[in-house]
């Protein structure tokens, strides 16, 4: 039985990667007056390395390595470069730009009605989870998600399987009573390594990525007006990803 909907957050509730982390990133750089700039294409390769500290470490090593003068600096110069890039980021959500894709606040709004439990399992941080909850749902957000996992309280970000294995543990609920919703090839990993089944709704920048192992992958919640399409356990689906389709997918692969 789905007993709870475990969240990730960036790209599955909102395209805040295209334009949130990545816009408030180029903010940041120009706020330090270094010349680096994360174009589109550009960052779409930088998102294979999980979380904005790390990130940062990867693209000063593979691009930019003139940026500081020796590692040790590096090093104190990405952690100031990341909390400024978290500010920016703050103040982008704040401002209501960064609306929640389509359907997701339905099947937030229809689960929580429902009685199940509802967390998050992410790779940023708790700041950016609130700023964008509060800008999406209200501070009552804080009612309705009784787990929110960041990844840096794990030891290891996604792939690894840590911040569902916390959230499982916090939940205290088994793999197969919950469902993951992802966006990306990391966040599946994540999810299937931890044994819970995962619907991945693709975003920008995830739309060609391998999804093996999610239990449907699909284009988004979609809407009655603007339907979603993918693959799902009975083959190409259309339709709405709502709870009770949710439901279906989980029970199907679970059957009582
Ligand atoms: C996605 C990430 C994050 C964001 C940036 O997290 O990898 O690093 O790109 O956020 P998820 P930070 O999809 O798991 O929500 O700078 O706070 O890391
Ligand atoms: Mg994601």
């Amino acid at each position: 039985m789905l007993r709870a909907l475990i969240f990730d957050v960036d790209g599955t509730l909102a395209e805040t990667e295209r334009d949130g982390h990545r816009v408030a990133f180029n903010e940041a750089f120009a706020a330090v007056g270094l010349d680096w700039h994360w174009d589109d294409r550009l960052y779409a390769e930088l998102l294979k390395v999980t979380g904005g500290r790390e990130r940062l470490v990867h693209y000063w090593q593979a691009y930019a390595p003139g940026g500081f003068s020796d590692d040790a600096e590096a090093m104190r110069g990405i952690a100031q470069l990341h909390q400024i890039k978290n500010e920016h980021y703050g103040r982008i959500v704040a401002s209501g730009a960064m609306a929640f894709r389509p359907g997701i606040l339905a099947l937030i709004e229809e689960a929580h009605a429902a009685g199940l439990a509802l967390a998050v399992a992410t790779t940023t941080t708790p700041a950016n989870v609130a700023a964008l909850l509060n800008a999406n749902i209200g501070a009552h957000w804080r009612d309705w998600f009784s787990v929110v996992v960041a990844g840096d309280e794990v030891p290891h970000k996604k792939p690894a399987p840590d911040v569902y294995l916390e959230a499982l543990r916090q939940l205290g609920l088994r793999a197969d009573e919950c469902m993951a919703l992802e966006d990306s090839t990391a966040g599946l990993a994540a999810a299937s390594s931890s044994g819970i089944p995962c619907l991945v709704t693709r975003c920008v920048y995830t739309q060609t990525d391998p999804m093996d192992g999610a239990m449907a992958c699909i284009s988004g919640l979609g809407t009655r007006q603007s339907p979603a399409h993918g693959e799902s356990p009975n083959g190409h689906w259309t339709g709405v990803a709502d709870l009770s389709q949710l439901r279906r997918w989980h029970a199907e692969l679970s059957p009582t």
